[in-house]
């Protein structure tokens, strides 16, 4: 009778904690070796609406931990291989790129001391054995609820340190960002004495356009320019809107001949581009980094005097 007792209140508890958190989604990485365990936890888990990957060895949860993208590890302590579930968290936990994935660990073991330092290696949260399923799936919630937060909140910023690196008018990166990412690029070309080029492009007699056209036609043309540089730069370049008409191109891995070349392909294209029915031409200065340069402002100063001289020399040309 005790039995019949026992086994009712153990269906109840389990049929209760699967209605309570049957909204939740998330995909689990479970590691256990008991097979019975594993496959009563498994069912709990899918019944709340959980996508589970279960292992009975660390060293497969670890290359399973590589290759996918979970929400919630859960693992057993003891386990059959070589690893434990403490080394599978120290190795979860050296991977940087993951460092945000909670850990619940289930643990046999009623000493205190190893608590303390599972938690320090950095298990967020345990069960002891033995558990109520409803603990366990209230654990679960709470570390899924907590890593949703956090991802919520990590896309929120980079949502935010998008929109603070780009130019809202034409989606190129803005001076802002070539201000950062420019001088980067340049430390890695001198480091790996690699060419890197800086192009500099300034639309023709722009005011005129403004004047004749109106400003909404005149962001029109910056737009369509906006564009075509952007198609024009390879993934590894930079192509940023430095300001009012004004643009700025860094190509890594080109050198001088090669840049000119580019810049008097864009300038064609600029040519025959016609935005919004108008004729518009550009003015490009290009520099190269040289070993003795010192930053960006260098190579800016160079580019910048460039352009001048093609504005001097009748526009519509390239300077280096
Ligand atoms: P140059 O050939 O010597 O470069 O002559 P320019 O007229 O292009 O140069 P100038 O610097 O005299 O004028 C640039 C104009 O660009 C003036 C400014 O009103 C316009 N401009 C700057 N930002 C924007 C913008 O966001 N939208 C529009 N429509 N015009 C802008
Ligand atoms: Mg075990
Ligand atoms: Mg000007
Ligand atoms: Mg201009
Ligand atoms: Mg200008």
């Amino acid at each position: 009778k005790n039995d019949v007792e026992g086994f009712d209140s153990y269906l109840t508890q389990f049929v209760l904690s699967v209605m309570e958190y049957k909204t939740l989604y998330g995909k689990i990485l479970y590691v256990e070796d008991s097979r019975s365990t594993a496959q009563l936890i498994s069912t709990l888990l899918k019944l709340n609406g959980m996508e589970v990957d279960h292992f009975t060895t660390a060293e497969a949860a670890l290359e399973a931990f590589d290759e996918e993208n979970y929400d919630l590890i859960i693992t057993d302590i003891i386990l059959e291989g070589e690893l434990t579930g403490s080394h599978l968290v120290q190795k979860v936990r050296q991977d940087q790129s993951k460092d945000t994935i909670p850990i619940l660990a289930i643990s046999g073991m009623e000493d205190p001391s190893r608590r303390v330092s599972l938690l320090k290696s950095g298990v967020n949260d345990f069960v002891s054995k033995p558990f109520l399923h409803d603990e366990l799936m209230a654990r679960v919630h709470n570390l899924l609820r907590s890593k949703k937060l956090f991802d919520r909140v990590q896309e929120q910023r980079e949502a935010l340190r998008e929109l603070a690196m780009k130019d809202q008018l034409t989606g190129l990166y803005n001076r802002h960002f070539l201000m950062e990412v420019g001088p980067q690029r340049i430390n890695e070309a001198q480091r790996h004495k690699q060419p890197l080029s800086m192009v500099v492009v300034d639309l023709d007699k722009f005011k005129a356009i403004n004047d004749n056209y109106g400003h909404a036609i005149g962001d029109i043309v910056l737009k369509e320019v906006g564009t075509l540089l952007q198609e024009q730069s390879r993934t590894e370049d930079v192509a940023c809107r430095f300001g009012g008409e004004e643009f700025v191109l860094i190509l890594t891995h080109c050198d001088l001949l090669s840049a000119i070349e580019k810049a008097d392909a864009i300038r064609e294209r600029i040519e025959s581009l016609k935005p919004a029915g108008i004729d518009v031409t550009a003015s490009f200065g290009v520099s190269s980094l040289t070993a003795t340069d010192d930053g960006i402002s260098n190579l800016f100063d160079r580019a910048d005097q460039a352009v001048y001289q093609s504005k001097d020399e009748g526009r519509n040309r390239v300077t280096a």
